[in-house]
């Protein structure tokens, strides 16, 4: 019995860095869950749902990278449908964050929507120029919408409402708050590049990689080090905020 089990798994050849990736990926985010999970216990009661939402994000994020793994693995495909599923799911979480460190100083429901909403926009258009209509005319107008979309993101959270709001709270949630603004501004950077990448026509219509499945590798690869470094450090950063809270 345990021989067929490890007879049926399928090999990750050591070239594949694609789907080493989403094996170490998967592996990364279920341990930052079960840290963020286990670590609740002993968190200040005012900071127990940020890092609840922390564990929530990597937690979705693994079981997404499970079954990413598995499928590229299989099909030597992208995942690109359930890569953008685990995006629509966990990019408003980590705004909800935004919306939670500056609760105590009156962010309003208005705009935790307007920041959801951007999230969603920047994701529906990515999907849609990645997954729709990944032709070299179109592909990079529907990148550069969602680029639009993210770059409202940058604003709110670095001088638009969040940052404000985040100046009122005191320096322990202002200094939270911006390294999570230099994780939207630099972390979530890294996601366009992948785009450009992978996706036909990209950059303003010009093929960077012109073989067709180097390209896709090439854009899982940039993905999956942009959700470890982003998910678990967004997450790192909200655990550090409770830790220094719960001390004072
Ligand atoms: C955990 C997952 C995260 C933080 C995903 C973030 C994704 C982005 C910031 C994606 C942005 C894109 C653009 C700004 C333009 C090209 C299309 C996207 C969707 C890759």
């Amino acid at each position: 019995m345990l021989q067929q089990f490890f007879l049926e798994i399928t090999p990750i050849s050591n070239d594949n860095y694609v789907a080493f990736t989403f094996f170490v990926g998967t592996m990364a985010m279920m341990a930052a869950s079960v840290f963020f999970f286990f670590e609740l216990g002993n968190t200040d009661k005012k900071w127990r749902t940020s890092v609840l939402v922390s564990g929530l994000i990597t937690f979705i994020a693994a079981v997404h990278y499970y079954y990413m793994r598995g499928y590229n693995l299989e099909t030597g495909q992208s995942p690109t449908f359930f890569r953008y599923v685990d995006w629509l799911l966990t990019v408003p979480l980590m705004c909800v964050e935004f919306y939670l460190i500056t609760k105590k100083v009156g962010s309003t429901q208005s705009l935790l929507w307007k920041l959801i909403a951007a999230s969603v926009g920047m994701l529906v258009t990515g999907y849609v120029g990645e997954a729709i209509y990944p032709t070299e005319s179109v592909s990079w107008v529907w990148g550069a919408i969602s680029g639009l979309f993210y770059f409202y993101i940058v604003y709110l959270v670095w001088f638009g409402e969040v940052a404000k709001l985040a100046g009122n709270a005191g320096p322990d949630v202002a200094a939270a708050n911006k390294t999570l603004a230099w994780f939207v501004l630099v972390g979530w950077a890294i996601y366009p590049l992948g785009y450009i990448l992978g996706t036909k026509g990209g950059l303003f219509g010009m093929q960077l990689v012109a073989d067709p499945a180097a390209a896709s590798a090439a854009m899982d690869i940039v993905y999956n080090i942009g959700d470890a470094v982003n998910k678990i450090g967004f997450g790192l950063v909200i655990y550090s905020l409770s830790r220094k809270a719960s001390a004072a």
